[in-house]
């Protein structure tokens, strides 16, 4: 599914700050030279459609458009920590009816709030036909991971009914960048109700979120989101391969491809009854270790990749029913753990269809192949899919996929996912290829 939301600038806040905007560049001054280069990059930021400037992302320590592809910026934090005694101590002001709350996942009660304001408000693609949602043992196991702070899931209630109307989230994760690994925040479901679109308070859910994880001395954080803000280090692109055609058309998810009948349609997306790979089964506890080690190998090749231990495997790829599926290949000789795919499991609600209310999704998570090929191994990972009652598996074209994408007829989706690190400079967009992470 796209993972488009839009977004409107009120224009009052997009006035031209730039009085100088004719100037012209002098190649032989070169201190004016510099001045010139400024006054160029101010003018493609001036060039730029009204709704194209971001009044809070301008504000904050992110790689700006006006800096890209300046190589002279160094790779790293782009500002240096400050001590903690002073960070903010008191939350950021909210607007008078709302009162921030932080939300107890291990409740029950909290979990079904916030289930029901994401079920109801979080991202839908562009045509409104389908929107995500995540199941409250989805939540629970991405909000909690090893280490998580309590603090960093943080929900707006409305002060005299009490409804939950905004909610952001923040886990703790060790990710690197080339050869650095940094504790980060990886960032997730902002989410504000419908009814409180465009009222600025996302910027201020995103400065209450970093408040709060710098009171932990943590500096830099990891998103991904539909919509293009300052600055992306990747954009990588969903691709759909069909398990339950009929129903993907039925819903308008997919198309009847020219000169195709539902019948060839069929034919063309069946897959096998079980997987291919002998010694292909289920990830159990034991297998923590070989798996830990089987993953850290292989993610070393990519520039930015999370830097997992045996708790973090343990926690994100050990199977968890309808949240996360994981296979392995071990060696019938050996009983070496060579091979390894995983997918988790996004529903959508299928909006306003007389016959279907969802869609079940698995979403390509972390993958290794060395002996079996990998699209052998992502072959097995479809008929296991399927099998299980899937109507599509998607994946993004990040680390290898690019290898099985077409092959296994995955078609390309209409949205794209953008990659962001915030106060963390690279001093190169990455292809997906050089991405070793997926976030949920
Ligand atoms: S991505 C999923 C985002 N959620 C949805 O798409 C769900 C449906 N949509 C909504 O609920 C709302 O439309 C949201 C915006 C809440 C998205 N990421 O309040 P506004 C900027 C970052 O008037 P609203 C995810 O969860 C926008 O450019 N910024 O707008 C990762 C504008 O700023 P600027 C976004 O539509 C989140 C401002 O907000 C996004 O009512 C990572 C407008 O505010 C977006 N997806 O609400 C968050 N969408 O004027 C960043 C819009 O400058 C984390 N905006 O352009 C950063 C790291 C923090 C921790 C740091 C620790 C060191």
């Amino acid at each position: 599914m796209a993972d488009n939301n839009v977004s409107s600038t009120p224009p009052a806040e997009n006035q031209n700050p730039n009085p100088n905007s004719n100037d012209t560049i002098d190649p032989n001054n070169s201190n004016e030279t510099e001045t010139s280069i400024d006054a160029i990059a101010q003018k493609v930021q001036d060039s730029m459609t009204l709704s194209k400037r971001h009044k809070f992302w301008e504000t904050q320590p992110v790689g700006q458009f006006k800096d890209s592809g300046n190589p002279s910026l160094p790779e790293g934090p782009i500002e240096p920590p400050t001590p903690l005694s002073e960070v903010k101590q008191e939350p950021y002001n909210l607007p008078g009816p709302y009162e921030w709350i932080t939300c107890d996942m291990d409740t029950k009660e909290m979990c079904s709030e916030v289930y029901t304001l994401l079920a109801n408000n979080y991202v839908e693609d562009d045509e409104n036909m389908f929107r995500f949602n995540y199941s409250k043992d989805f939540l629970q196991w991405a909000l909690r991971p090893p280490g998580h702070y309590r603090s960093w899931h943080i929900g707006v209630r409305v002060k005299t009914s009490k409804k939950l109307v905004a909610f952001i989230t923040g886990v703790p994760a060790r990710i690197r960048a080339r050869d650095t690994v940094v504790s980060m925040a990886e960032i997730n479901f902002l989410c504000v109700h419908k009814k409180l679109r465009s009222k600025r308070l996302a910027p201020v859910m995103i400065k209450e979120v970093t408040r709060r994880v710098h009171l932990e001395n943590i500096w830099q954080a990891a998103y991904t989101a539909g919509v293009v803000l300052p600055t992306p280090i990747s954009t990588c692109q969903y691709w759909h391969r069909s398990l339950n055609p009929k129903k993907l058309i039925d819903v308008g998810f997919s198309r009847l491809g020219a000169r195709m009948t539902m019948s060839r349609t069929i034919k063309l997306y069946k897959l096998p009854d079980s997987p291919i790979t002998p010694g292909f089964r289920k990830m159990e506890l034991h297998d923590v270790p070989a798996v830990t080690r089987l993953l850290r190998g292989y993610l070393k090749q990519f520039v930015v990749a999370p830097d997992f231990d045996e708790d973090d495997v343990e926690h994100w790829l050990l199977p968890k029913e309808d949240v996360v599926d994981s296979f392995l290949v071990e060696s019938c000789e050996t009983h070496d753990i060579t091979d390894f795919c995983s997918f988790y499991t996004l529903p959508s609600t299928v909006i306003g269809n007389q016959n279907y209310s969802t869609l079940k999704a698995a979403y390509s998570y972390y993958n290794v192949s060395t002996k079996t090929p990998l699209l052998q191994l992502m072959n097995d990972a479809l008929i296991v899919a399927k099998k299980k009652g899937y109507d599509v598996f998607n994946a993004l074209d990040v680390m290898e996929n690019e290898v099985f994408l077409k092959e296994l007829k995955f078609g390309p989706g209409d949205g794209q996912l953008q990659y962001y690190l915030y106060n963390y400079r690279l001093n190169q967009t990455l292809r997906p290829s050089e991405l070793g992470l997926v976030l949920l």
